[in-house]
């Protein structure tokens, strides 16, 4: 069976979870969420906490959680060294970096999409949460450079892996709530985002996100699907109790 992405626009940290469907190249549907507009309520089966992305498996379990739908991913495009085989150093180097792009680098946006977000009017708590929120970037943008220097891939191996979707998916938001100008502040992670953007399988998650136009890519996106049509089960991913 298919996978079936659930991503949500505008900008969601789920575009990671396309593009790395996208190089996976494997079987998968779509369900769009408009963040900005009420959320159809059929998706609280899918995720409880109302957030992007989720993801029903090819097993038909729901899978929430952008570190477990990309460790899912990986898991599942090991041969193309999308990421790697449970138990190896490099599984766990994986692990290590998807953890600090999910914890340090999506949490330092965290003041600066409370402000997007929630329509601020306080002043102060406006300048608080702006401050805050572009000293966190900055000093994750300035680490992320310097790691960037010398390697071309997060986990400096030949080939991407999810975690440069993921990074690629986070990395674009420092423009887009206007902390700096990648290109001027951090060479390296300008370097790297031009050369994703590039990429056949970004291209395509973003034209997606930007139009909702699923055509073309890898051949492997078989277009969208409504929640409707969907089998989803009754408890859903973490919320679900454990198997055996
Ligand atoms: N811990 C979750 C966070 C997911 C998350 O916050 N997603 C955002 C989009 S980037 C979302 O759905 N926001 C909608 C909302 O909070 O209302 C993960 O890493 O997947």
């Amino acid at each position: 069976m298919e996978t079936v992405i659930f991503y949500g626009v505008p900008s969601g940290c789920s575009l990671a979870s396309v593009i790395a469907s996208e190089w996976l190249g494997q079987p998968y549907r779509l369900v769009r969420i408009e963040m900005m507009e009420e959320w159809p309520a059929r998706f609280a089966q899918v995720n409880p906490r109302m957030k992007t992305p989720a993801m029903l498996t090819a097993h038909g379990h729901t899978l929430t959680e952008s570190l477990a739908i990309l460790q899912h991913i990986g898991q599942r495009g090991a041969a193309q060294g999308l990421g790697f085989a449970p138990g190896t150093h490099d599984a766990d180097r994986l692990a290590a970096m998807l953890s600090y792009l999910v914890t340090d680098l999506f949490a330092a946006f965290a003041p600066l999409w409370a402000l997007y977000d929630a329509g601020v009017d306080d002043p102060v708590v406006k300048q608080v949460l702006r401050k805050h929120g572009e000293d966190h970037v900055r000093k994750e943008y300035a680490y992320l450079d310097a790691l960037l220097a010398d390697r071309e891939w997060l986990l400096d191996g030949g080939k991407p892996t999810v975690a440069d979707a993921y990074l690629f998916a986070i990395g674009r938001w420092a423009e887009y709530h206007k902390v700096c100008v990648l290109e001027g502040s951090y060479p390296n992670v300008a370097r790297y985002m031009r050369k994703l953007a590039d990429d056949p399988a970004v291209r395509f998650a973003l034209e997606l996100e930007k139009s909702g136009n699923a055509a073309g890519g890898s051949g492997s996106c078989l277009g969208h699907v409504s929640l409707a049509q969907l089998d989803i089960p009754q408890a859903a991913g973490m919320h679900a109790p454990l198997a055996a």
